[in-house]
């Protein structure tokens, strides 16, 4: 497949070790969380969406507006339903612009009588030169939890979130709009979200990255996740209705200034 690249693509992070074998999702990217967030008594953690094969709908194509636009979805199947029985069928909608990336994401449940529910979020790991010097707005009185102190809930007073540690929170109803400063090249990063109320914010930091065999233990200092996501509590969905929700990514030059 041709690979395209711009200033978003170029911002994303892949770890030297990534693993691309369809067993497990690779590390890095954005991996898509679907159906559950986290570990899963029915399957692998994260859901299956992030290691099945997707159907491409539309293969990627310039638009006349010089926008790239691809198409892709998931169904039911028997290897689904043999660990989640519920038919759905979900679409995943890319543009890729120079500087942009849209993403747009329809859940569908056709069943006549079954309601389902879920998580759904956008693992995205962005790539930095250091992450002690990325900013995250938007995370400003908004409570957390902090998956490394035993899951307690504690309340964001920072008007800029900094990481210098092992981090690994899920902030809930958060802003909109986060920017990260920092990225790649010195770059900003903003993300808008529509339909994800909730933001993880994660780096394993130097002694967790150890535990995790395709992440370079030298690695961490250079990603950091900020996950747009609907985790804190499931998407509930009626039979014959859809859920949508949408990211966009946008790069923005160092001397754009932060809102507010
Ligand atoms: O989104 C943060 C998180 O859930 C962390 O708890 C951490 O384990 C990370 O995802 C990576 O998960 P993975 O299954 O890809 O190793």
């Amino acid at each position: 497949m041709t690979r395209f690249s711009s200033s978003i693509t170029d911002s994303l992070y892949f770890s030297k070790q990534a693993v691309f074998d369809g067993k497990k999702a690779i590390r890095g990217g954005i991996p898509f969380v679907f159906p559950q967030f986290g570990a899963w008594t029915f399957g692998p953690p994260h859901g299956f969406a992030r290691i099945i094969r997707w159907n491409v709908e539309k293969s990627p194509e310039r638009l006349p507006s010089g926008d790239i636009e691809a198409i892709f979805s998931i169904m039911d199947s028997e290897f689904t339903r043999s660990l989640w029985n519920s038919q759905f069928r979900l679409t995943y909608r890319l543009i890729l612009r120079e500087k942009e990336l849209h993403f747009n994401i329809g859940v569908y449940n056709p069943s006549r009588e079954d309601t389902f529910s879920f998580n759904l979020l956008l693992h995205t790991y962005f790539k930095v030169p250091d992450v002690r010097r990325c900013q995250i707005t938007g995370l400003h009185g908004c409570t957390f939890v902090d998956k490394t102190r035993d899951n307690q809930i504690f309340q964001e007073g920072r008007d800029v979130v900094t990481v210098c540690e092992w981090t690994d929170r899920i902030y809930q109803n958060t802003q909109p709009e986060h920017i990260i400063t920092n990225v790649v090249s010195g770059r900003k990063m903003r993300v808008q979200k529509y339909n994800f109320p909730d933001t993880v914010v994660w780096n394993p930091w130097q002694e967790k990255a150890r535990d995790i065999p395709d992440f370079g233990d030298d690695e961490f200092p250079n990603m950091i996740c900020v996950e747009s996501g609907h985790v804190s509590s499931p998407v509930i969905l009626l039979p014959g209705t859809a859920f949508e929700a949408s990211q966009i990514l946008q790069v923005l030059s160092k001397f754009d200034l932060l809102p507010g």
